[in-house]
């Protein structure tokens, strides 16, 4: 048994080094407090460090995906490109990282399997699979939203005797797929990043689509120096301008409805924004576009018409056109030259709703209506999104109450941030909040600091227990359904909803209300003195 700090009660521990957990640990040390984190791979970056697919990249601008804490800090990071590639963002956690001393404060390398909470002692215990034990007052779980993978079991999969990879574990050293014939399971976005990229070195690459999905040009390019002089002149200011936008980055809404416009003005609106490509894509220019179905048609099948355009093959177009989900309601996809990989010669589109996959033998995969033999296959499937990694924890609460009975029916938060019958323990952009919806770092930052300085409240007041109440709670519940119920996002099948993991409880996850009306109602609370919180000496 392998005790940090000699088994000493510290004041918290916290779960994952990526952007939240290492803005945790310098948050809380920054204030005194003895904290220790625990992450399951070999460095920071949490999803960065993992998804290290060819083509993987941001899709929130590089300039508004950083943190703002430290304005000295945003001043001498430069980023290369409009939208920053996964090696780019994870060097910038590196950086993070070795600026302010995190790495000394984590153990990596050190997976969670148990986390017990002492009514007695109003501790947490922490156990890791590789035989850690940690103590202490206060857990925080910044495990991230998208980091427990999902990967199908096909049958026959253990027969294939070629390579199996998975864009949400890529080797770390990087695979060479140069002259393959490789094969691809899913379109979400790692899907559409990477199939673009693979296509040019591939031998062949076989693309294997369940669900056509809405993908726009993200235009990427090195960012335009005036563009970034202007944001440079005044970071901070314009931190907090973007803080008022709904998605917490730039806004690029231009009308409240796309009725607003004339059919021409509308049509050149939607133009303009696929040629200048950026976060969000068409969907962002009317407000109305989530909520109203005859605006999120005109939408879609703008796109549509550019698929149709683009894509040679009237038949691969038709099977690439989505007809089943309204535009942007599955998370969108920012790409470049996804649809226009399908006019490559060495590249195959099988749509899996026509010939679906019915197993995998030692060579290749067999639909339902033909074979295709490959060397590597790639499952870009997914994650078991939101729930996921906070159920892998093993989290008993009081009376040894586990995560998962208390989550049967879904997740049930308090602003995503606590979870009544789970004293002490914090949810860093946990369901309920508006998370994958904003521009995460943004919605890290803010809990990091709600939770900061809830923590400082009870020092000065002697607290060692806080729980949210559950009638505070399932207010919060039906609110976040209230909110998701006046749009289009539970028209999708899609892993916002759950739909993706076999058994999930169906359940809009996030808050759709916006950042700054989600941030506003967490400064009320602090400052009514933690309405809905039950503290206790
Ligand atoms: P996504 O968006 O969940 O996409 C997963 C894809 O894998 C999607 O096209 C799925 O089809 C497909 N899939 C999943 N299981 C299967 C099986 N069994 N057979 C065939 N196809 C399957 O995950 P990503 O990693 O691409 O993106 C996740 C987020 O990361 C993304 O939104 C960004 O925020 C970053 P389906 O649509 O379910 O029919």
């Amino acid at each position: 048994m392998n005790s940090i700090s000699d088994g000493k009660t510290i004041d918290a521990i916290v779960v994952g080094a990526g952007f939240g957990g290492m803005y945790a640990i310098y948050r809380l040390r920054a204030r005194g407090l003895e904290a220790r984190g625990f992450e399951a791979a070999a460095d920071v970056g949490g999803t960065w460090w993992w998804n290290c697919y060819p083509g993987a990249r941001c899709d929130v601008e590089s300039l508004d995906y950083c943190y703002a804490f430290d304005e000295a800090l945003l001043d001498e990071w430069r980023w290369s490109e409009r939208f920053a590639t996964q090696p780019e963002v994870l060097r910038y956690a590196s950086h993070v990282a070795e600026r302010y001393g995190l790495r000394d404060h984590f153990t990596f390398n050190a997976r969670i399997d148990g986390c017990v909470w002492d009514e007695d002692s109003r501790l947490w215990t922490v156990t890791t699979e590789e035989g850690h034990t940690a103590r202490a007052r206060f857990l925080i779980a910044a495990t991230g939203c998208l980091s427990k993978p999902h990967r199908p079991d096909l049958p026959g999969l253990d027969e294939f005797a070629g390579d199996v990879l998975f864009t949400q574990a890529w080797p770390q050293e990087g695979f060479d797929l140069a002259g393959k014939r490789v094969g691809v399971i899913g379109t979400g976005s790692s899907g559409i990043q990477s199939i673009p990229v693979i296509a040019q070195v591939a031998a062949h690459l076989t693309v294997f689509q369940r669900t056509a999905n809405f993908t726009l040009p993200a235009v990427n390019r090195p960012i335009f120096p005036e563009y970034e002089a202007e944001i440079r002149a005044d970071y901070l200011g314009h931190r907090r301008k973007i803080l008022q936008n709904k998605a917490a980055t730039v806004k690029q809404t231009i009308a409240e409805s796309a009725f607003d416009l004339s059919d021409e003005e509308r049509e050149a609106a939607y133009e303009d924004k696929w040629q200048r490509g950026g976060a969000g894509g068409i969907p962002v220019l009317f407000a109305d576009s989530v909520t109203n179905p005859a605006s999120n048609e005109q939408a879609a099948n703008f796109v549509r018409r550019k698929i149709a355009e683009i894509v040679q093959d009237p038949e691969v177009a038709e099977s690439l056109t989505p007809r089943d989900h309204p535009i942007a309601t599955k998370r969108i996809c920012l790409d470049t030259d996804y649809y226009a990989t399908f006019n490559r010669p060495n590249v195959t589109l099988v749509d899996l709703k026509k010939t679906p996959i019915e197993r995998v033998s030692a060579t290749g995969i067999h639909t339902s209506s033909a074979e295709y033999p490959l060397d590597v296959l790639v499952f870009a499937t997914g994650f078991d999104a939101m729930t996921g990694p906070l159920r892998a924890m093993k989290i008993r609460g009081v009376e040894g109450v586990a995560l998962e009975h208390a989550w049967a029916d879904g997740p049930r938060t308090w602003l995503g941030l606590m979870v009544a019958g789970f004293p002490n323990l914090f949810t860093i952009t946990g369901p309920g909040s508006p998370s994958v919806i904003v521009n995460m770092i943004a919605a890290i930052e803010q809990h990091v600091d709600w939770i900061a300085r809830l923590i400082d409240h009870m020092r000065e007041t002697g607290a060692t227990r806080v729980e949210a109440q559950d009638a505070a709670q399932e207010e919060w519940v039906a609110e976040v359904r209230r909110v998701a119920e006046t749009t289009l996002y539970p028209l999708a099948n899609s892993w916002y909803n759950g739909d993706n993991i076999a058994g999930k409880p169906r359940m809009f996850m996030a808050w759709l209300g916006g950042y700054p009306t989600y941030a506003e109602r967490c400064e009320e609370i602090a400052a009514s003195g933690y309405a809905g919180l039950e503290l206790a000496a």
